[in-house]
């Protein structure tokens, strides 16, 4: 089926940019962007793929064919993805070597045409090999509040709801994707509406874009499902809205990096065989994306056990329950996360204000980045506040005191630290700031207790913060402006 195409996604050289470009020109503007010559001195590159450019299957069956992982087969579908299955890497190495090629109408392809090719994807690579340096996230993917969260936290503690799989499927949000031509990813916007980047080791790669302003002509009239494969016949009746897209082509290539902003739904084909690296990742630029998504899924699942309401004990607990199984956070998850960065952000700008012995003079772009943070943060909260959310929570709660004394808290602060000396190209910070920052934290409180249980809270304990760190920070707090 053809579809309306307005126009190709921009090629820049990742080289000849600044972070602060990256930002202003495709991050806040949340706009597609293809960066090339960042991936040279990559071990993936040379490790994974022959002298002629091809996967070097061999390579990983020697050393990682003992791995299970989520093998795709996609010429079937199962709901809105293709079926999966576990198996071994050597297995799926074993599969592709004998896989006949493409072949149209035969018996294991899907009513589009697909043929059977397996698909290996969502690969927790880094976390099953972290000692093996594949590759080096870009420093404009490095503001990355869910992955450096998950390195050190769990997503969900919630004994109740705790499954065995998401102890693997929720370990971190970086993987490995590996195909031979033919295989593909169905239309799809990203889990979180989170940002994402996809680096080629080899091969290439058909994407195909359409803007969040137009992704509601992608469902059907009651906006529950969603087109399946653009390329297929989509029927006019079911989808009465899909003739009106437009969509932004992408041939990426071999070496190239793409970034997938927020709430783009995007399919994906592989033209060659191909191995890629992608992570998803949300920070300040695109929290709000995250809440709005949990407050919608929140509403569907609450909306579904309606009846049943009257007769259970903890309604808002099951529709919580409900929310983590079907999208992977659910409120608790999402604002102890938001809180644990408003701390090491605190943490943060204490040092950059002097408090505590005399900061470099160079650090305004940190502090900028740091208010903006603190910010975007606030402006979610508020919005939590106002849609009731965690109301009468008495359960969960971050305690500022236990946190700061917590060593995972403290590497979190120096793992931001580090990170953002290295994104503003900054002269080093002292190590001593988390030494005295998370001093400073303990005599923080939000109200009258060092406990933060709601959206309200959290607000509270940002403009205590900032008010009492720098008189001009309040203002450039209230003029932070999240697009
Ligand atoms: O490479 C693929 O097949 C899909 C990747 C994708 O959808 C993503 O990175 O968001």
């Amino acid at each position: 089926m053809d579809i309306n195409k307005g126009g190709q996604v921009e090629k820049v050289n990742g080289k000849e940019l600044t972070y602060g470009e990256f930002v202003n020109r495709y991050m806040e503007k949340n706009c597609p962007v293809v960066l090339t010559g960042l991936m040279d001195d990559w071990r993936a590159c040379k490790d994974w793929v022959t002298v002629n450019g091809q996967p070097n299957l061999q390579f990983f069956s020697s050393h990682f064919g003992s791995s299970k992982v989520q093998v795709a087969d996609c010429g079937t579908r199962e709901f809105t993805d293709q079926k999966r299955e576990e198996m071994r890497v050597s297995d799926f190495i074993s599969r592709w070597l004998e896989g006949s090629p493409v072949q149209p109408n035969t018996e294991n392809h899907d009513s589009n045409g697909h043929g059977s090719v397996l698909y290996l994807k969502d690969w927790h690579f880094v976390k099953e090999y972290p000692e093996y340096l594949a590759y080096i996230t870009p420093v404009f993917f490095r503001d990355d509040w869910l992955n450096f969260y998950l390195d050190y936290y769990k997503m969900h503690t919630d004994p109740d709801s705790y499954q065995q799989n998401s102890e693997i499927c929720c370990s971190d949000y970086r993987f490995v994707y590996m195909g031979a031509k033919g295989s593909w990813t169905p239309l799809h916007a990203d889990v979180f509406r989170s940002y994402s980047w996809s680096a080629n080791v080899c091969g290439k790669k058909r994407w195909l874009f359409l803007a969040p302003q137009q992704s509601h002509l992608v469902f059907d009239r009651n906006v529950k499902s969603c087109v399946y494969d653009i390329l297929a016949e989509v029927s006019e009746s079911k989808f009465p809205g899909f003739k009106k897209t437009i969509w932004l082509e992408c041939t990426q290539e071999a070496g190239e990096i793409i970034f997938v902003p927020s709430g783009w739904y995007h399919q994906v084909h592989n033209l060659e065989d191909a191995i890629s690296i992608n992570h998803n990742w949300f920070n300040a630029y695109n929290l709000s994306w995250v809440w709005n998504l949990l407050l919608r899924d929140y509403n569907e699942a609450k909306e579904y056990i309606e009846d049943i309401k009257d007769i259970c004990d903890d309604f808002e607990g099951l529709c919580q329950r409900n929310l983590f199984a079907n999208t992977g956070m659910n409120f608790y998850d999402f604002f102890t996360l938001i809180t644990c960065f408003t701390l090491a952000n605190i943490a943060l700008l204490c040092y950059l204000s002097g408090k505590y012995g005399s900061p470099p003079e160079s650090s305004l772009t940190i502090t900028q980045h740091v208010i903006f943070n603190l910010g975007s943060v606030r402006k979610v909260a508020m919005e939590m506040k106002s849609m009731h959310a965690l109301e009468g929570n008495h359960h969960c709660f971050l305690d500022i005191f236990k946190t700061s004394e917590d060593t995972r808290f403290f590497e979190l602060c120096t793992h931001l630290r580090k990170t953002y000396v290295t994104i503003h190209e900054q002269p080093y910070l002292s190590s001593e700031f988390e030494k005295s920052a998370v001093d400073y934290l303990m005599g923080l409180k939000a109200c009258s207790s060092s406990r933060i249980h709601t959206p309200e809270d959290l607000t509270k304990l940002i403009d205590n913060a900032v008010s009492e760190l720098g008189d001009n920070y309040t203002q450039q707090l209230s003029a932070v402006h999240v697009t």
